[in-house]
């Protein structure tokens, strides 16, 4: 029995999800397709994934496909409960409330695992772990890893050589990473800075802290909204790209002195500590779009301040001894998932069309797949990508034999 925190939300979850398939061109084309072929029946497929309005259409899409969906959370606090409700209506049995404790967590997922799973879907590595701790393992064919922490902890399962079944790591295909963490962070970055505090960037010192894939998407966006950009970074190589890019580079400890605004976006902690934050001007605004709640150190900011106050959802003031006021958004956690809705439909098109065909290809191929990490076939990212072009409207050149033939010469 699906569990929901109260399905008469459906309604408005339905809306959401209508919403979100409308700007998932790719998948809609996939759940079409499967439809008419229903690759998927007969198939149980346990997921555990952030319940959100795109998640909404991959499990419908793999429903088209003649497969029964089990889903739950995979964060206790990134349910949206309407479209859980939705679902729960639409036959897919899920069982995700937001705000649901750890214990109520790992019930969920055990939940899903009950419903005798021949593939799990995997966002983070719980539902993984939990299969082979709990003696599922042995009865399912494969699984899908859609982030790098997932990737990672699976990869340590294949070293021990405790990994029973193959893991597609959608995170790894081309069509997913490039884009979730430039485009997707990038723009999703600079909506819950705008959320939380509704100022004006033209104009404005905005400072990021690393080069990394975010990083370059999040500069990139601020440049374009008319933003004065300086990029800190401790990789020469990185900085380098910066510089050349066009932004100016310089060490936090004189950027500090210029910002308006702050991203962090370097996957380390304490990237701006107390002894940034007393140089800061008045009215600074800091937000983290990297690693967890690590890289503004609150503590420093706790430490520090005579008092404090909640301006607005999302944005909290710090008054310092030096009688200036900083904003921190979100508690220093991910802005763009807390003080916004992470990435937008069109990138989770592309992640998620990877995983519903990595779902397809397993279960044509995953029996004779060894239980290692496997990566998205090329033939899978390359196929996203051209049905995105092709949803985009855009056209590509296709190579001459004589063009073929000649790279094939001069590669030997
Ligand atoms: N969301 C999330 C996590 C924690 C969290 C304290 C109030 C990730 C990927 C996708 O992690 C996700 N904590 C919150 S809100 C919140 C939200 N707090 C903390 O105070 C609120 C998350 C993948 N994704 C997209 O990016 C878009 N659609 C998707 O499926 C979703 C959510």
């Amino acid at each position: 029995m699906p569990k929901v925190k109260d399905p008469g939300l459906a309604d408005r979850g339905r809306l959401k999800i209508e919403w979100a398939k409308a700007h998932m061109p790719v998948l809609s084309i996939i759940a079409e397709r499967f439809s008419k072929e229903r690759p998927l029946e007969g198939v149980r497929i346990a997921a555990c994934l952030h319940v959100t309005k795109e998640t909404a259409v991959l499990a419908l899409a793999l429903k088209e496909g003649g497969a029964k969906v089990c889903l739950s959370a995979s964060n206790p606090l990134s349910t949206q409960d309407d479209v859980a409700a939705a679902l729960a209506e639409e036959g897919i049995d899920v069982y995700a409330w937001r705000g649901m404790s750890e214990d109520e967590y790992l019930e969920a997922i055990e939940s899903t695992l009950k419903c005798d799973p021949h593939i799990t879907m995997d966002d983070g590595g719980d539902i993984t772990v939990m299969a082979h701790q709990k003696g599922y393992a042995d009865r399912i064919i494969g699984g899908t890893e859609e982030t790098t922490t997932g990737v990672l902890r699976i990869e340590s399962l294949a070293k021990e050589g405790i990994l029973r079944y193959p893991v597609i790591t959608v995170n790894n295909a081309e069509t997913k990473w490039n884009f979730d963490n430039v485009y997707g962070t990038g723009q999703s970055t600079i909506d819950g800075i705008l959320r939380a505090t509704n100022i004006m960037i033209a104009g404005k010192w905005f400072v990021v802290a690393g080069y990394g894939h975010v990083g370059r998407g999040v500069a990139m966006r601020a440049r374009g909204m008319g933003a004065k950009v300086i990029v800190t970074e401790v990789d020469p190589i990185r900085a380098l790209m910066a510089a050349m890019d066009g932004y100016i580079v310089m060490p936090m400890k004189e950027a500090a002195k210029i910002g308006d605004i702050f991203v962090t976006a370097t996957g380390n902690r304490d990237v701006i500590k107390a002894e940034h934050i007393s140089l800061m001007k008045d009215g600074a605004i800091l937000a983290n779009a990297g690693h967890f709640d690590v890289e503004v150190s609150v503590k420093d900011l706790e430490l520090m301040a005579l008092s404090r106050r909640e301006i607005r959802e999302n944005l909290r003031e710090y008054l310092l001894p030096n009688g200036r006021r900083v904003y921190l958004i979100a508690e220093g956690r991910l802005v763009n998932l807390v003080a916004a809705e992470g990435h937008p439909s069109e990138v989770m098109d592309m992640s998620f069309s990877n995983q519903a065909l990595a779902v397809e290809h397993l279960v044509k191929e995953g029996r004779s797949l060894p239980p290692k990490v496997h990566p998205v076939p090329r033939q899978i990212d390359e196929e996203v990508a051209r049905l995105k072009l092709r949803s985009m409207g855009i056209e590509i050149d296709v190579l001459t034999p004589e063009q073929e033939k000649y790279l094939k010469s001069w590669r030997g």
